[in-house]
């Protein structure tokens, strides 16, 4: 089949060390998104010699589809990029453009694990653009029921397959095991950060936690890690830095780049539009401790931070739409935007003070999130 013929020709490219021509961004994504298939077909094709029915085959094959493919695919692309800007001096060989891609997708099926879950514990309604995976649904019911509590079983599936891939390309290479240690960390990392999320939200009325300081640890840990360290030092890793200040100065600037990114998204769930940001926001609903209400908090009235109490964290319209008042009264877009700029102005100066490595590396990705609508 098609799949096949086309995963023998890219391990052909795989094995193959002649440069790669120079590509334009668009071509890099195309190319991304090419090997997408040959990655899915790589754990599809194992699975009837393991005696799994074809029913349940189709169950993944379905399930990695809609959940792994269909993001913005930051991530993903960050660690070509990244590779690009650390190996100086010559271009990367078709074997190695492959390898970053590679890795790139891990991310990205980390990023779908983490993410399926996450909609079932955060109870949302919409993910890129459709119902969130465990509100599909179930694709072998007669009764209309939907995947349901299957989808948690799905998120550790999806985990596996970050494994099976890293193993069938990076076996032999060096630093194989650096990869998986990588890996485990940071998921451990956003497990964490799931967490301390989920340990902020159950007493409403109560905003004795919601504090920047309580704030930046979870943001930290459920999304900086993963999002933006973890992609940037793959990469360096394929480009056989080892020095541990290199790592470190990577963790200074991504770890606050990676806070500003979920700080954004925190607006996003507010005020972005669902069908640009393909969800819908749940934040006020859930008693997130988000960046809006912990500056809401430091910036409102005793009246204002009452009337909050009372009605943050009520899953119905009418406490949302107070909520939303009381943002607009205290110019939380206005804080937004100084806080964007101001952001955006400190990570410039850290990235200029970078010498152990390409500052280009940090300068690209800090481009593509600046002032993000989705
Ligand atoms: C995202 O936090 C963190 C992880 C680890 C998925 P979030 O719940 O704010 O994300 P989203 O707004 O995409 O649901
Ligand atoms: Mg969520
Ligand atoms: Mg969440
Ligand atoms: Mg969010």
């Amino acid at each position: 089949n098609r799949i096949s013929v086309i995963s023998e020709h890219l391990n052909g490219i795989a094995m193959n060390d002649t440069a790669a021509p120079v590509k334009t961004q668009k071509e890099e994504l195309a190319d991304f998104v090419e090997i997408f298939p040959i990655l899915t077909n790589e754990i599809l094709k194992e699975l009837p010699s393991m005696d799994i029915p074809q029913k349940n085959i189709e169950w993944i094959e379905k399930m990695i589809n809609i959940n792994v493919a269909g993001g913005k695919m930051n991530r993903g692309l960050t660690v070509l990029t990244s590779l690009q800007y650390l190996i100086e001096g010559r271009p990367l060989s078709r074997a190695e453009v492959f390898k970053a891609n590679v890795l790139g997708w891990c991310v990205e099926w980390l990023q779908a694990y983490f993410l399926v879950a996450d909609d079932i514990m955060d109870q949302s309604i919409t993910r890129r653009g459709q119902p969130c995976w465990y509100r599909q649904k179930n694709p072998i019911s007669n009764s209309g029921s939907t995947v349901g509590s299957i989808a948690i079983n799905d998120a550790f599936i999806l985990e596996s397959c970050i494994y099976i891939l890293i193993k069938k390309y990076f076996r032999n290479d060096s630093y194989y095991a650096d990869i998986l240690d990588f890996f485990h960390e940071v998921s451990y990392q956003t497990q964490l950060g799931q967490l301390l999320d989920l340990t902020t939200q159950p007493n409403r009325g109560d905003f004795s936690q919601f504090t920047l300081d309580t704030y930046r640890r979870i943001v930290k840990y459920k999304t900086a890690y993963y999002s933006f360290y973890l992609p940037v030092a793959l990469a360096m890793l394929m480009a056989g830095i080892n020095s541990t200040p290199a790592f470190t100065t990577a963790l200074d600037i991504l770890l606050p780049m990676g806070e500003y990114f979920q700080i954004q998204d925190d607006y996003l769930d507010c005020f972005g539009n669902p069908a640009t940001i393909g969800k819908i926001g749940r934040d006020i609903e859930e008693n997130k401790c988000c960046w809006l209400i912990c500056q809401a908090i430091l910036n409102g009235t005793p009246v204002q931070i009452d009337t909050l109490k009372k009605h943050y964290g009520v899953d119905n319209p009418k406490d949302v739409e107070i909520v939303k008042k009381i943002y607009n009264e205290i110019d939380i877009r206005g804080i937004f935007k100084k806080y964007e700029d101001e952001s955006h102005a400190i990570l410039v100066n850290k990235i200029k003070s970078v010498k152990i490595m390409p500052q280009e590396v940090f300068f690209k990705l800090l481009e593509k999130i600046y002032k993000r609508k989705l």
